[in-house]
């Protein structure tokens, strides 16, 4: 039964992973809002905070109308009193004031500006304000001691603030492909993150690559990277275990090839030639991997050479758990978190981008797509384009 008795409103459910939501939506001027709120909790170390008002943002985006009234939010979960109340403003005011007092404040600005470097997470920028520091050039000009991913950071800080467009994807991808097949026949490559759930740009581009055969993707990172390196393409590369498992993931164990799941953080070098003809027909990778030797040490601005600096992410999944790899590397990052948080709590299940354990039964369950992982999880299938929570 509906609290307000009226059987036609529709019923939204509490856990981001139980909704559709598109990429686009009717609220966007609150859920702005809303999330320079949450940014700002993360910026001051306050996890409960900052998923709080992400949540009250998501359930907005997926309102299917504009939120008009205070009373179009009765009925609505995860909204809290605080978020409430900056709604209640925007809607009678048009702007809420702590809204707009933390976008103007000095300290959003500069953990906006430093966390905005690749390499530079929330504790390091906060470190740096404290200390007076203000801006990118700010650690220059201070000699700051930095690492060789903050330098790669500072030095294409310019390309890497501007926004990664599905073109320029594309052509990514076609490169991808073709070094993976060079170094591994067979493999299989797959966009991941904000560009499989539709989006028109991002701040970086996500590959996850397998190969049918188990085992035959162990050790397959380097090869890609040698390859692409060979080739120039590569500004700037590390790559990792995937540390994140660990952090996030409760109490299951990960199965034991877990150490064969790599992540590859880099940084691209793009010719715009190719991403001009790939919007006229295909490029060759000969034509991308072209040219470009004279780049100067410091800053780059791409505005006066040929190319431009890209974020890329690439990582390897064993075949067994590429429905999981998939899952989790498509995001949402709320969407994601919900996942998790439905698992836990209301299945017993522990979901991580590798498996999904089920402690009451005391064994990991095996999918093939990302549409068993939902039906184990008694969820219905959301797909890609819809999990923009
Ligand atoms: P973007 O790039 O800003 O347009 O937006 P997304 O959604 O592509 O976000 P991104 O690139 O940070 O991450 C892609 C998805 O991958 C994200 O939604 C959640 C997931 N993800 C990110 N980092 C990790 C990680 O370290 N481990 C795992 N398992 N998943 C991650
Ligand atoms: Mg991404």
């Amino acid at each position: 039964p509906k609290p307000n008795g009226d059987p036609s409103a529709m019923q939204m459910k509490s856990y981001a992973c139980q909704r559709r939501t598109p990429l686009k939506h009717h609220n966007s001027f609150l859920t702005e809002a809303l999330e320079i709120l949450s940014q700002n909790a993360e910026y001051n170390d306050n996890e409960g905070r900052s998923v709080a008002f992400r949540r009250a943002a998501s359930v907005l985006k997926a309102l299917p109308h504009r939120v008009k009234t205070i009373e179009d939010l009765r009925c609505l979960p995860c909204l809290g009193d605080h978020s409430q109340r900056v709604i209640k403003e925007i809607l009678e005011d048009g702007s809420s004031r702590e809204v707009e007092s933390t976008r103007q404040s000095e300290q959003f600005q500069t953990m906006k500006a430093l966390t905005g470097i690749f390499g530079v997470g929330v504790r390091t920028a906060d470190r740096w304000f404290r200390e007076g520091l203000r801006s990118p050039d700010d650690l220059i000009r201070t000699g700051q001691q930095l690492n060789r991913a903050q330098q790669a950071g500072l030095q294409y800080y310019d390309d890497l603030q501007k926004p990664v467009t599905k073109a320029e994807a594309d052509v990514i991808s076609d490169i991808v492909e073709k070094a993976v097949h060079a170094v591994l026949p067979g493999a299989e490559i797959q966009l991941m993150g904000g560009f499989r759930r539709g989006k028109e740009v991002g701040h970086d581009v996500d590959f996850l690559i397998t190969h049918p055969e188990e085992g035959k993707e162990e050790g397959l990172m380097p090869k890609i990277t040698n390859w692409l390196e060979e080739q120039g393409l590569l500004l700037y590369q590390k790559t990792t275990r995937n540390s994140y498992l660990e952090k996030m993931d409760g109490p299951a164990r990960p199965p034991n090839n877990m150490d064969r799941f790599e992540r590859c953080f880099s940084i691209f070098k793009l010719q715009k030639s190719a991403v001009r003809c790939k919007s006229n027909s295909t490029a060759s990778v000969e034509d991308v991997s072209r040219g470009g030797e004279n780049e100067r040490p410091s800053e780059h601005h791409s505005e006066e050479s040929g190319w431009r600096a890209v974020r890329v992410d690439l990582v390897v999944s064993p075949y067994s758990q590429f429905a999981f790899a998939t899952l989790g590397w498509t995001g949402s990052k709320l969407f994601e978190r919900e996942l998790r948080r439905w698992a836990g709590q209301e299945k017993h299940m522990s979901l991580s981008s590798h498996a999904l354990y089920d402690s009451k039964q005391n064994l990991y369950l095996r999918a093939k797509t990302e549409e068993e992982i939902f039906a184990y999880l008694g969820l219905e299938f959301i797909p890609p384009s819809e999990r923009n929570a």
